[in-house]
């Protein structure tokens, strides 16, 4: 079963063997994660983050060099340098792109002139359909089990609402990091996943030991939701952080009081390990995942395992 691929129109439109997509997570999602599983056979992503255009331009030539094979970049929209990075997508010839925490209808034009493959990350039907009525390829549905920045549905609800309300292709997102989640997402009408807390733990992964082994010690309940006050709700492993942040919510601290007190922290986390003040952004498939394997090796178990219960 290994190495036959799957065919969904994802992959027919992406030009990949497996619907599987790495998440674009903030200093996470950086060009050797994104080489590595491309080369497995799914789609390897950059992701832009708050990062400044330049540290986004070498990113997306380093990982040109590792590999041939179809690579995306995501712009996480409420980035100071999001139109900078919109414009650097183009010069650069990136095939595909998709945006995060918020509507980036404003770039579609520019990105369909030059053949961009546009892939939003939504998380409400109503966005799905505005996106696929502005000319979108596909859309990731983000169910709140994500971690990071995340919507209010559950993946379990919001797939197949979102499958029924658009005609392009869905990809789920949420609580999947393992052929069972594959092929519930696929029974949901998906047509390919997309998985960022699995592949933190990935070999290949550049991400500080201290913070791939709270993954892997992490159960379910383990993550919690911070900043809902502000109106960007973020998933994390629970530490002093996410109490401390929740502490000054509940006091009805002010946004910049709050800002502060997460600036600089996932990279902190990712970086120099601190899993004390740092951000463990994850979801909560966490404490379902317990060990660290290459990138091909989770590709190629998910593939092996989801398509044996779905019988493809
Ligand atoms: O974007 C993500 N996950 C992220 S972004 C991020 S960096 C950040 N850190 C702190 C605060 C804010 C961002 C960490 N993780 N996932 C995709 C996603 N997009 N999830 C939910 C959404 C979303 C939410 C609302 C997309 C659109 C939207 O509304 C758009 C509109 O304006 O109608």
């Amino acid at each position: 079963m290994h190495g036959q691929g799957m065919e969904t129109r994802i992959t027919k439109l992406l030009g990949i063997q497996y619907p599987i997509i790495q998440g674009g997570m903030a200093w996470v999602a950086e060009y050797n994660l994104a080489a590595a599983v491309s080369e497995a056979g799914g789609l390897g992503l950059i992701g832009a983050a708050n990062a400044p255009v330049e540290v986004v331009r070498t990113q997306i030539r380093k990982v040109k060099e590792l590999t041939d094979k179809p690579f995306g970049v995501n712009i996480m929209l409420l980035s100071p340098a999001a139109e900078e990075v919109a414009k650097l997508v183009v010069k650069e010839k990136v095939p595909i792109v998709t945006t995060g925490a918020g509507n980036p209808e404003k770039y579609f034009k520019m990105w369909k002139e030059v053949g961009i493959k546009v892939i939003p990350v939504v998380a409400s039907v109503a966005l799905a359909k505005r996106m696929a009525r502005y000319g979108a390829d596909a859309v990731v549905a983000e169910g709140q089990e994500s971690g990071g920045h995340i919507g209010e549905q559950s993946t379990m609800t919001l797939v197949p609402q979102i499958v029924d309300a658009i005609d392009i292709p869905v990809i789920a997102a949420g609580g999947i990091g393992d052929g069972r989640g594959f092929a519930a997402a696929f029974m949901l009408g998906a047509e390919a996943v997309q998985m960022g807390t699995r592949f933190v733990v990935s070999k290949e992964s550049t991400v500080h030991g201290n913070y791939k082994q709270k993954i892997i010690k992490a159960k379910d309940i383990d993550s919690e939701v911070t900043g809902r006050s502000t109106g960007h709700p973020v998933r994390s492993l629970r530490n002093k952080k996410t109490r401390e942040y929740l502490k000054l919510e509940q006091q009805g601290a002010s946004f910049e009081e709050l800002e502060y007190l997460t600036l600089g922290s996932l990279r902190k986390a990712v970086q120099e390990g601190d899993v004390v003040e740092g951000s463990l952004m994850a979801g909560q498939v966490a404490g379902l995942i317990c060990r660290e394997q290459t990138c091909k090796e989770m590709i190629e178990e998910i593939m092996s395992e989801g398509k044996a219960l779905l019988k493809r």
